[in-house]
């Protein structure tokens, strides 16, 4: 095995966490290298993840390292190089005797969590470090993390990636595909309803799927609505919030993180604007990425976004200023 790495993962012992963690130390996340996870939860819940521990070295894994859990986030960030932050109070549950279906309340709620986690991972974790945020609402919540944490080489992304595996299944069905087909499939905006997922750019065997998908009215009142609900279809079909897909989405984050791109290739995920494509500076929002050469995480910048394109973008860049605005107070 070639080296180490440190992997915190908050939320470990909520529904994505069982099935994340076990990927992260399966020899293919990481390639041969060794991994120490750092599995992280509120004080209530941090001892129950001894059981899952118990089952991390039941089952068998070569590149498992040292396995520790906490409930004290800043030793859990020492020297480490990936934060997986899942924790949060997820959307749909009950909490303090109030149902939480608002992004708003999610927005007050969750926010306060990463001021404390940006300024731990700022100042504890490795200069390179990648910070991919799950727990929702993800980009604001990353965006808050960031400026916690003022250290301008570590990586902050949130997560659209699942986003963009739904999208492709929605093509891969239309157009008779195996979803590895597709390529390219960019979530412009907000991880919310207002995303915009770009079918123009996106490629089947190096071809444009707009090209073979030329139906305004299948993009505009099927594709759309389908990938824009899928968390909301989720939720109502199983009582409970996209685990094990959320889960695998941000393996792939990671994968693609890991390695350098393929040429003429891209994949999703929100990272701060540099004032790429109009978005203004600051917000963390959906781009086509890429991962360069030295590992740095960088926009793609070489797309063109037909008008119907850039208003739909700019819905969820309001949403995306709308919420930055809620959470003034936490990024001052
Ligand atoms: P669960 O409620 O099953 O697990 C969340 C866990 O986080 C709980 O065990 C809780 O004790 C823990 N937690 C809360 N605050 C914490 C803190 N400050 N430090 C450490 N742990 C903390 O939710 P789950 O289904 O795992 O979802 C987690 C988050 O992912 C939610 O915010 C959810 O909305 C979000 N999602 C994001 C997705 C994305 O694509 N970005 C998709 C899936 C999912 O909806």
């Amino acid at each position: 095995m070639s080296s180490k790495i440190k992997v915190v993962v908050t939320g470990a012992g909520g529904q994505i966490g069982y099935s994340l963690i076990p990927r992260l130390i399966n020899g293919r996340t990481f390639g041969d290298k060794t991994v120490d996870l750092c599995l992280v939860e509120i004080p209530q819940v941090v001892e129950k993840l001894k059981g899952l521990i118990m089952e991390l070295e039941d089952s068998y894994f070569p590149n498992m390292g040292k396995v520790s859990y906490t409930s004290n986030f800043e030793e859990a960030a020492k020297d480490a190089d990936w934060f997986l932050l899942v924790g949060s109070i997820p959307r749909g549950i009950v909490y303090k005797g109030k149902k939480i279906e608002e992004r708003s309340d999610l927005l007050k709620i969750n926010g306060g969590i990463f001021v404390d986690q940006g300024k731990a991972i700022g100042e504890f974790a490795k200069t390179n470090a990648k910070i991919l945020v799950v727990g929702n609402p993800a980009n604001t919540n990353a965006m808050i993390g960031k400026k916690a944490a003022n250290n301008p080489l570590q990586t902050w992304l949130a997560m659209t990636m699942l986003d963009s595996n739904r999208a492709k299944s929605v093509i891969a069905k239309k157009i008779n595909t195996n979803v590895s087909n597709i390529k390219n499939m960019i979530i412009w905006g907000n991880h919310s309803p207002t995303m915009y997922p770009d079918l123009e750019n996106a490629t089947f065997n190096n071809n444009k799927i707009s090209k073979l998908v030329d139906d305004l009215n299948w993009i505009e009142n099927d594709f759309l609505p389908n990938v824009q609900q899928r968390g909301k279809a989720v939720i109502d079909a199983r009582g409970a919030s996209s685990a094990t897909s959320a889960a695998k989405a941000a393996i792939d984050t990671i994968i693609a993180c890991e390695s350098p791109t393929n040429e003429g290739e891209c994949f999703s995920a929100a990272i701060e604007s540099d004032g790429s494509y109009n978005v203004p500076k600051g917000l963390i929002c959906g781009f086509p990425l890429v991962c360069l050469k030295d590992g740095t995480i960088d926009i793609r910048r070489d797309f063109s976004l037909s008008n119907y394109a850039k208003d739909k973008f700019q819905v969820s860049i309001k949403e995306l200023l709308k919420e930055r605005e809620a959470v003034l107070d936490l990024i001052e």
